[in-house]
């Protein structure tokens, strides 16, 4: 088992990074990481992670600007992602970051962090673990803010 890490040099943090020192921490999975320039690059980038590179999930790392251009691109990734997953069989795990979902960049640098790292141990799950998000369903999980929780009656 083998996992991709894609990351872009547009991103404002090292993502990428990131998502390699979460995945150290939890298991000894081998990795291969893959940086393009920006996010309308990542889908191939994905691709090629797992046809040429050998990676069972990849996680994505990406940064969507405050622009209506920025926007657009981000549906075009988001799109695009889909596909390889339909193509692939396999998983892409997509971690995105808005710049404009946070109140100041001290905050968007948690937020980030924390959605890098929880979507990293969700890929994990998704390969090795499947039964702990079958525990998590309805739950509210959220990655970069607090969870939100089950709504009971
Ligand atoms: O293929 C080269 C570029 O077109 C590609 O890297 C784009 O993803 C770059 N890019 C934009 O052109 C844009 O309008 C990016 C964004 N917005 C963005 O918000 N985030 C990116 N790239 O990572
Ligand atoms: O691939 C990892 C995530 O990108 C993926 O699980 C998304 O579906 C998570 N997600 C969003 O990123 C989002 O902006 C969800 C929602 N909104 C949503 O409204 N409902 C979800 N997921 O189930
Ligand atoms: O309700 C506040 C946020 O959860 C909501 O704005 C989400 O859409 C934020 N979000 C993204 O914009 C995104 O691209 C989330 C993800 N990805 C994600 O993967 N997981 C989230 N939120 O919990």
């Amino acid at each position: 088992m083998k996992v991709g890490i894609a990351d872009t040099t547009f991103s404002r943090i090292n993502m990428g990074k990131i998502a390699i020192n979460e995945l150290r921490k939890i298991c000894s999975l081998p990795y291969e990481r893959y940086t393009v320039p920006g996010i309308k690059d990542l889908p191939i980038a994905a691709k090629k992670l797992i046809d040429e590179r050998g990676c069972d999930i990849v996680i994505t790392c990406g940064w969507v600007g405050a622009t209506e251009n920025d926007k657009l691109s981000y549906i075009v990734l988001s799109m695009s992602l889909q596909l390889v997953q339909l193509m692939t069989g396999k998983h892409v795990i997509d971690v995105t970051i808005h710049e404009d979902e946070a109140e100041d960049e001290q905050e968007l640098l948690v937020v980030a962090e924390n959605r890098v790292r929880e979507h990293v141990r969700n890929a994990v799950d998704l390969l090795l673990n499947p039964k702990r998000l079958e525990r998590l369903a309805g739950t509210g999980q959220r990655q970069g803010y607090e969870d939100v929780g089950e709504i009971r009656r």
